[in-house]
């Protein structure tokens, strides 16, 4: 009966929402920008970092929605991304790993930008969006993958390659330039100059500060190593914390791989992803700056959003793999919708990533296909303190060995002790 009630209420906000948020008799479609970031942890100055700058997401945080407690269904970037562009949990997709193609056991399914195109979106994508080698091939009018014939498992990375990655930052000349990141940057400002006859739906992936982290040299120049703060529980090799079982913290697969990390090298790779994260935010403000030059903010849904949380030597784990804690499922997530009531604002109540596809909808007037899972978040962009009761939820592991972490309104001391950068 309780939760009737809910629905009922939640139903009655969204109506008023919408008319609200995009203005009655909005004639003209609003298009969607959609950046997203691969590895990103929310260490961004308008999540409270003390120290990483972050000026163009901030930016875009002031105008809109900053979601203090969103999570990510699978702390891996495959599961993950699947998840949000299905609008499924990891558990209806069956992809819990990076090598699964949704598509093979569901080409049935409508994906987030298909679901556009199918609208009369121009759909395009530049970056990482869905995981990579695994696209969705008929959800692009322009920047996908040729079609795989058989959405046969994508091969495991060779690990010899990824040990050889471990332990290592890259750094780059002048802004960049020679960075697949900034290059795709420049195909977003390329396509927003190319949209001015059709709404468009625009995927931008970047994908650092994914390992190893790279960064042009003046962005590390931005962080001195010697005033980097280790997190308290900082470890040389992972283990569980105590009370905690062993499986909770599991081997590192990204960085210091099968090794001890000193603390100086962890000083080190802290000031690397810092930077790292630096320049992504940098080339995130390059896509707006056009957007707005172009005068498209106006029309535009603009998302930012990191495809799962990120341990820099908390508990000794380095990276994401297997990490239900909130350092591995928390993420950073922005919604900035044209004519939004509430600017600037942050909205405390647990949301899921696999939000993202039926609050898309809502926004451009697009009904969301059936068998979506998530819930839309006009309310909290219509009133931050809009009643939310919905749960988060998050898996890791496998069909046979899967752990499950439940958030809700009543975790919030738990996951503020938790997260080290506060
Ligand atoms: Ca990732």
């Amino acid at each position: 009966m309780r939760l009737r009630a809910v629905l009922i209420i939640s139903a009655a906000l969204i109506c008023g929402c919408v008319t609200n948020l995009i203005g009655a008799g909005a004639a003209e479609k609003l298009n969607v920008l959609f950046l997203m970031s691969d590895d990103m942890r929310p260490a961004l100055g308008c999540y409270g970092h003390p120290l990483v700058q972050s000026p163009n997401i901030d930016a875009l945080a002031q105008s809109g929605v900053r979601f203090d407690r969103a999570y990510c269904q699978y702390p891996l970037c495959n599961p993950s991304r699947t998840s949000l562009l299905t609008g499924r949990h990891p558990t209806t997709t069956g992809v819990l790993d990076n090598t699964i193609d949704f598509r093979a056991a569901h080409p049935e399914w409508v994906s987030l930008p298909q679901h556009f195109k199918n609208n009369g979106y121009a759909s395009l994508r530049c970056g990482k969006i869905f995981h990579g080698g695994i696209d969705d091939a008929f959800a692009w009018d322009q920047g996908g993958d040729p079609p795989r014939p058989d959405n046969s498992p994508r091969k495991r990375p060779d690990a010899k390659q990824r040990v050889a990655n471990s332990d290592r930052f890259v750094t780059l000349e002048d802004d960049g330039q020679s960075h697949g990141d900034y290059n795709v940057a420049d195909r977003a400002i390329r396509y927003l100059n190319q949209l001015q006859d059709r709404p468009f739906f625009l995927a931008c992936g970047f994908s650092k500060p994914h390992s190893p982290p790279t960064a042009p040299k003046k962005f590390l120049d931005m962080y001195d190593a010697a005033k980097i703060k280790l997190p308290k529980t900082f470890a040389a090799v992972p283990a569980a914390p105590k009370g905690f079982p062993g499986v909770s913290i599991t081997r590192n697969s990204d960085l210091f791989i099968d090794r001890p990390a000193s603390e100086e090298e962890a000083r080190m790779m802290l000031r690397a992803y810092y930077a790292s994260v630096s320049w992504t935010d940098w080339n995130i403000g390059r896509v707006m700056r056009e957007l707005d030059r172009l005068k498209l903010r106006e029309k535009t849904v603009v998302v930012f959003w990191g495809d799962h949380g990120y341990h820099l030597g908390e508990f000794g784990k380095w990276a994401k793999h297997g990490s239900l804690y909130e350092l591995g499922t928390r993420v950073p997530l922005i919604v900035s919708a044209p004519m939004a009531k509430e600017k600037g604002k942050t909205a405390t109540g647990p949301v899921q990533a696999l939000d993202i596809y039926p609050t898309l909808c809502e926004l451009c007037g697009i009904a969301s296909p059936s068998g979506i899972e998530g819930h839309s978040l006009l309310p909290l962009l219509a009133d931050v303190n809009s009643k939310w009761e919905y749960p988060a939820y998050s898996v890791a592991g496998n069909a046979a060995n899967l752990g499950v972490a439940v958030r809700t309104r009543r975790v919030v001391r738990q996951y503020i002790r938790c997260d080290a950068d506060r």
